[in-house]
């Protein structure tokens, strides 16, 4: 038997020392001291019928070639993974003294960015909270929960993408769907933004687009009232259009607001004179907004009796158009680099 295993160990230093790649060990691995009918093991299987000293010498050349062989396989290994990192260096390896390529074309922001960046930067300095929302949204968040159920008239005049096998979920029409979101999870006093992309199922024009942005804020507390929400809008107005910019409010309807309000901005191009781009009456719709109703602050599980809070919506796509001259709202998702490379 010490024989069969000094020669066991010859063959497998030998065997080790031809294996070219790692899988090619691993099988030889298991070939020689593989648990089941690995060849060691089965020479081992032995020792059981040897006696005495025999067997005491036998057993201990058994476990001398057991450590060698481990020892050339651990060596084998450690040599093949070297090769395998060296060749990765050798392929990843980057040539320092060459000269950078020019730079042909840098990105930059898209104008709804721009503008997007810079409101929540305006808002953030007044200790407005920047919030996300999801763009598929449940039929509940973008609807219910502000005051517009399922059999409200008010769900035809947002023309909603459903989603096919799921009736409850919608790509948000109106970033709304955050309002009460934002109170479920925050409660009062709350004073935050959330901005991105909505989306309308409707015929597109120069105004109208199936995919375009708002910017939505709400602001909660025991004496939030109409005065503080019409400062805050006139502070936006003027930061976007210049400290020139009148405001005026005109009662709207939303379900999610009483009183509600249409924002209105003194037109930039004429000056409030009256020119095409405001249709001759000098003023330019901006916003919507009003006095949180009851109902979305209850959903929101704020108590109206203690707490009462304004909310508005910018159409932020708008705004860029308006600040960057922009006559088709359609060129901005359009991909359209001569358009793009403007800004
Ligand atoms: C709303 O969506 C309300 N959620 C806004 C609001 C919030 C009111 C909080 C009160 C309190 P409206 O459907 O009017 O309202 O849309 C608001 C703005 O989004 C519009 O003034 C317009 O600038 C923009 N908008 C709406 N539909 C489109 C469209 N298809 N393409 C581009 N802009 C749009």
């Amino acid at each position: 038997m010490q024989s069969k295993l000094e020669q066991l160990k010859t063959e497998a230093l030998l065997a080790v020392k031809a294996i070219k790649d790692k899988i090619g060990l691993e099988e030889l691995e298991i070939k020689l001291l593989g648990r089941k009918g690995g060849e060691l093991t089965n020479l081992l299987k032995g020792l059981k019928d040897l006696s005495g000293e025999a067997r005491k010498q036998t057993g201990q050349l058994a476990n001398e070639v057991k450590k060698e062989i481990e020892e050339a396989l651990a060596a084998k290994k450690h040599e093949l993974s070297a090769k395998e990192m060296g060749g990765l260096l050798e392929k990843e390896s980057i040539d320092i003294t060459q000269p950078s390529l020019p730079i042909k074309a840098r990105g930059h922001f898209h104008p709804n960015t721009l503008i997007q960046n810079d409101l929540e930067d305006f808002f953030s300095s007044m200790g407005f909270m920047v919030l996300d929302g999801p763009e598929l949204e449940s039929d509940y968040y973008n609807f219910t929960a502000v005051n517009i159920p399922a059999t409200h008239p008010a769900r035809d005049s947002h023309d909603t993408f459903y989603i096919k096998g799921h009736p409850d979920w919608v790509m948000r029409t109106h970033t709304s769907s955050v309002q009460v979101r934002a109170m479920q999870k925050y409660g009062a006093p709350l004073r935050m933004i959330s901005s991105g992309k909505c989306f309308r199922n409707e015929a597109t024009d120069v105004r109208h687009e199936h995919t375009f942005y708002q910017l939505e804020g709400v602001v909660v507390g025991k004496d939030v009232n109409f005065a503080h929400m019409k400062g805050v809008l006139e502070a936006v107005c003027q930061h976007v259009f210049g400290p020139e910019t009148k405001m005026r409010l005109r009662p709207k309807f939303y379900p999610f607001v009483e009183p509600g309000v249409n924002g209105e901005v003194t037109c930039f191009l004429c000056q409030g004179k009256g020119c095409k781009l405001c249709k001759q009456t000098g003023w330019l719709e901006v916003f919507g907004a009003g006095m949180v109703h009851p109902n979305v602050l209850k959903e929101g599980g704020i108590d109206p009796k203690v707490n009462q809070g304004f909310a508005f919506g910018f159409g932020l796509t708008r705004l860029a158009m308006l600040k960057y001259g922009i006559e088709d709202i359609r060129l901005l998702e359009s991909g359209n680099m001569k358009f793009l490379e403007q800004f």
